[in-house]
């Protein structure tokens, strides 16, 4: 069993198994040698011998216990047909939602258009030990995406005034993004995946209605992927109440956020606990990253613990700092 598995099923606390949150990304030389190259985001997520080599990337350099496919959670409104476009130092841009357009897409038809996935999922499978690491897959949250469909750019500004307005898109997108989501994940099951993570990196923006944009549409998908007999990891970034969200949705293992200190939650939460880190910790001196590395070490030392961060590895992280880190995890007794 992967040491990743042993912390999910068996609840083993004498291993400290490690991935990061983007580790396949513009920290890495080789990954910013092929982006340089591949302009179009979007085509290069869909070509899954680059991506393979992307994803593999980060595991040659440190050894780290998953591989989570290159790929991105807009690739979803992607196969439902709403144009995505990857600006530099800008970030994500959709084009308008037609929802007309949404209802007439199909699972083939969706299938088809994000199959470049589904086939990295099929070429990873040949040159990952499956015995010995994990092959994460991903999909983001219903709220996330529809955060990113509405909104066209990224909310970090926060949601246009009149996101709310249109109750009847928001609840038609819904039940789209809960079918289709459930293909996606499926799709990559079918694929190779062993491990599917859910990312909701806006779920803190959610204010009131938490049944109808977080627990109840995260739980389906949660059911969903568990009844494919394969474990399911959440990453509600941002939420104040992860002790309720764990007992309502019940993932195999959740993803912890910086703003939350993990003091509160160590006697709360009864199921495998990932990540919490502050990633710009790894951007300070090697000093200050044991300190701090070893305080979620210690702390979870007695509780199913994987380590990761409290959100994706920053494009500035030196290669050394994150030797320093696995150096760190994998010494830890
Ligand atoms: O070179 C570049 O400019 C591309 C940067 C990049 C990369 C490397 C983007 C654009 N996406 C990715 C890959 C990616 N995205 C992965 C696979 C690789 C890995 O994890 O190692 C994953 C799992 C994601 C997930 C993702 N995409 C999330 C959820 C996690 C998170 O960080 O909160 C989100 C919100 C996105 C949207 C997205 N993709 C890219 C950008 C710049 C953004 C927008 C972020 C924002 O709104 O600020």
């Amino acid at each position: 069993m992967t040491p990743i598995k042993e912390c999910l099923i068996n609840n083993k606390t004498d291993l400290t198994p490690i991935w990061l949150m983007r580790q396949a990304g513009r920290y890495l030389p080789e990954f910013r040698e092929i982006r340089k190259n591949n302009p179009n985001f979007v085509d290069l997520c869909l070509n899954s011998k680059l991506s393979k080599e992307i994803t593999l990337q980060p595991i040659k350099r440190f050894g780290f216990d998953a591989a989570i496919i290159f790929s991105d959670i807009l690739m979803i409104p992607y196969g439902l047909g709403q144009k995505v476009e990857f600006k530099k130092n800008f970030g994500p841009n959709l084009e308008n939602l037609e929802i007309d357009k949404l209802l007439e897409i199909d699972e083939e038809k969706f299938t088809k258009n994000l199959s470049p996935i589904y086939q990295l999922l099929v070429e990873l499978k040949k040159s990952v030990d499956l015995k010995k690491k994990d092959l994460i897959g991903f999909v983001g949250a219903p709220w996330t995406l529809i955060v990113y469909m509405i909104n066209k750019v990224s909310p970090k500004n926060g949601l246009t005034t009149n996101f709310f307005s249109d109750t009847s898109l928001i609840n038609n997108l819904l039940e789209i993004l809960d079918k289709f989501i459930k293909t996606h994940i499926k799709n990559q099951v079918n694929a190779g995946a062993t491990i599917i993570q859910i990312f909701d990196s806006w779920s803190g923006l959610i204010k009131s209605d938490f049944d109808k944009y977080l627990y109840n549409p995260t739980l389906s998908l949660v059911n969903y992927t568990k009844s494919l007999g394969v474990p399911v990891i959440c990453f509600p970034r941002g939420i104040s109440d992860y002790k309720k969200f764990c007992q309502i949705v019940k993932p195999s293992m959740v993803n912890i956020d910086y703003n939350i200190n993990p003091k509160t939650l160590i006697d709360k939460i009864e199921i495998p606990i990932q990540g919490g880190l502050d990633p710009k910790v790894l951007l300070t001196d090697n000093e200050n990253l044991k300190i701090e590395v070893t305080k979620y070490l210690e702390l979870f030392k007695d509780h199913p613990y994987v380590f990761n961060l409290g959100h994706g590895i920053l494009p500035e992280t030196k290669i050394e700092t994150v030797e320093e880190l696995v150096k760190i995890v994998r010494n830890f007794k």
